[in-house]
């Protein structure tokens, strides 16, 4: 026993001797990482060469006769991406809607304009005879209205917020290791990477010019995406046709349905997360680009007020398709009040801030009500990531009121206090929990995502609490400015290896980090090592195989270990082994820190 305390105490003086980490090189390479989730036509700068042109269709596929890959018989080994959170387990609904897939034949109706539709390959893919390019097919307050359609009951199942129209919805990112370009995470990490630059950019170096391109490509797409006015789409590719396959985004032959919002089917968290993203990242580019600042600013108050406006969950209109991928667990009120706030940083302007002060009380009744199943650990003011805002919107505020000694604190700093009470590990209401390791965990998949989020919290507001000689009373547990640092700084280096198996969850980064990856482009040959191409079931082996990856997605940052510090490095654990963009974006801002200010 004594022996054993003993040699604990030594692996532990050895743990924090280790030397200080290549923080600039991981910074680099986790921006790198966004150059390989690109959908789009690729520009002649691309780093991240064994990746090509993808999805150039996207939004245009409606009226075109594609060939049908999806095959009868067994899904393949392929497991859907995943990325559930807050303690859920994923539903595994796709093997009755594969066979939904497998429907043969096709189904006609007229849409409002006489127009006849006709779907194919089991209901998912729509073709119209009529529809021009950039026209909105119909109104779509009289669209999909049963009487119009043969076989509503079909449609339902579809999704009745189904939008047919052309539009260019070309480029945007792959969320996580599969094709679908999914809109509510993809804003999450656009906001992300917006603050990581805001608050962390002037300690980029040589990184921020990639860190603006990272930011751009997905503001780009979000002006397409919000072009139609009255329209937010929220999704590009149907998620089961896409997770049936193990294909790469070059080979895509899935159906790439666009799915959007609108009055009559509200989606506003992803409405108001992508106002959120537009308007960080209008801040972004305020003085480096001001028209093109100022256009996604007039963006970001446009698409607000629709998400205000007309509120509503996209999974009550769009639940078939958005759920179980990225169903909205906490509700919306959460990010109307994160979109209301940056619009205040970036507009300064009254009316965002009452909404912000005036609806703060009811956001933690809300996120209970919704979330009373899930239970949050520690309250809703301990919960930030891709679903839940609430802690972000206390310490994105708090930055504001702290600086302004005239101001009413409101709730926004007590809680912005609670959630550091709640993630410090010598706090007496620690919430969350760590690994043996020291790594951070909460509840739900994809663990790092929550590791890499809640460090960037800490951080930013030790920052601002530094500013206002503040420090934090967790009981009796004295928080300083400088402890949470050192804190996010730990989480940071166990990511990149400061843990007991010596491994870097960061692809690319040190000599032992995964090689196996669940991610459909990392795992296939490159069209350059394999031009022909690679269908549906055709990646089966690829996904089946023992071998490392071909490709290198450099800078990736995996699911990471389980609480016992152990990591498989297995291509079917897709919770453990597949990286999403939403684990990489708050890490570029922890990263760019730490490059400027290793330890002593
Ligand atoms: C969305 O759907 C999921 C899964 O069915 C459910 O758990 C969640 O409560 C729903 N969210 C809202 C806001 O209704
Ligand atoms: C927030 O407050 C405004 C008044 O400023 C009110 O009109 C609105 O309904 C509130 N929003 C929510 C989501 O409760
Ligand atoms: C800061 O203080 C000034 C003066 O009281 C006030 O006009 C302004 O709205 C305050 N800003 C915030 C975010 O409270
Ligand atoms: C805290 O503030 C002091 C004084 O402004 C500054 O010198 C120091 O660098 C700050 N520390 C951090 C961690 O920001
Ligand atoms: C990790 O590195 C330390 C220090 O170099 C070493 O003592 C330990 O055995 C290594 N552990 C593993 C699992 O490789
Ligand atoms: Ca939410």
């Amino acid at each position: 026993m004594g022996v054993l305390v003993f040699g604990a105490v030594i692996v532990m003086a050895m743990v924090t001797r280790v030397a200080s980490h290549d923080y600039g090189d991981a910074l680099t390479k986790s921006i790198l990482f966004f150059e390989g989730q690109r959908s789009g036509k690729l520009p002649s700068t691309q780093r991240m060469t064994w990746r090509k042109d993808s999805g150039l269709q996207d939004g245009f596929q409606i009226g075109k006769k594609k060939p049908t890959s999806v095959v009868s018989g067994q899904l393949v080994g392929a497991s859907p991406s995943g990325r559930p959170q807050l303690g859920t387990s994923r539903t595994r609904s796709t093997v009755s809607v594969f066979q939904r897939l497998e429907r043969k034949d096709p189904i006609e109706f007229n849409n409002c304009r006489g127009d006849t539709l006709v779907t194919d390959r089991g209901g998912v893919q729509f073709f119209s005879k009529k529809v021009e390019r950039h026209q909105i097919a119909c109104d779509f307050e009289n669209d999909w209205s049963e009487t119009q359609i043969r076989q509503p009951e079909f449609v339902r199942q579809v999704g009745e917020g189904l939008f047919y129209t052309l539009v260019d919805l070309v480029g945007g990112y792959y969320d996580a290791g599969d094709n679908v370009k999914f809109n509510f995470p993809m804003a999450f990490s656009t906001t992300m990477l917006a603050w990581s630059v805001l608050d962390f950019g002037n300690f980029m170096g040589p990184d921020l010019p990639h860190a603006l391109e990272a930011i751009q490509w997905a503001t780009d797409y979000f002006l397409k995406a919000t072009s139609i006015p009255g329209f937010v789409f929220v999704q590009v590719g149907d998620p089961y046709g896409d997770h049936n396959c193990w294909e790469r985004p070059e080979d895509m032959d899935t159906p790439r349905i666009p799915y959007a919002a609108s009055k009559q089917f509200p989606g506003s968290e992803v409405s108001a997360e992508i106002a959120a993203a537009l308007a960080a990242s209008s801040m972004v580019f305020r003085s480096r680009n001001p028209a093109y600042s100022a256009r996604l600013l007039k963006r970001a108050t446009m698409v607000f007020e629709f998400a205000d406006a007309n509120r509503g969950s996209y999974n009550d209109t769009l639940g078939p398709w958005v759920c179980p991928f990225y169903c909205d667990f906490s509700g919306y009120e959460d990010e109307l009040m994160w979109g209301a706030a940056w619009l205040y940083r970036a507009t300064k302007e009254p009316k965002y801030w009452s909404y912000v002060e005036q609806n703060i009380s009811d956001l933690e009744k809300n996120v209970a009500k919704h979330t009373a199943r899930v239970g949050y650990g520690g309250g809703s003011f301990a919960e930030f990531g891709w679903d839940t805002k609430n802690a972000g919107i206390n310490i994105l505020v708090s930055k504001l009121l702290l600086s302004n000694s005239t101001s009413d604190a409101g709730p926004f700093i007590p809680n912005a206090d609670k959630f550091v009470c709640s993630v410090l590990p010598e706090s007496p209401t620690v919430s969350v929990s760590y690994s043996p390791g020291g790594l951070l965990f909460k509840p739900g998949g994809s663990n790092l995502q929550h590791t890499t989020a809640l460090s960037f919290l800490l951080l930013a507001y030790a920052r601002y609490l530094n500013q206002s000689n503040r420090e934090i009373h967790c009981g009796n547990v004295v928080a300083t400015p400088a402890r949470l640092i050192q804190l996010a700084r730990r989480q940071v280096d166990y990511i990149l290896g400061t843990n007991p198996l010596n491994m870097s969850y960061m692809v690319g980064y040190g000599n032992k980090f995964p090689r196996k990856i669940h991610h459909r482009g990392s795992s296939l040959p490159s069209i350059d090592r394999y031009p022909a191409r690679i269908n549906c079931q055709g990646g089966t082996p690829y996904f089946q195989s023992n071998d490392p990856n071909p490709n290198q997605l450099t800078g990736a940052v995996v699911g990471g270990p389980d609480n016992g510090d152990s990591y498989s490095d297995s291509r079917a654990d897709f919770v453990h082994s597949e990286p999403t963009t939403y684990i990489n974006a708050p890490l570029v801002g922890l990263l760019a820190y730490f490059r400027s200010y290793p330890p002593l």
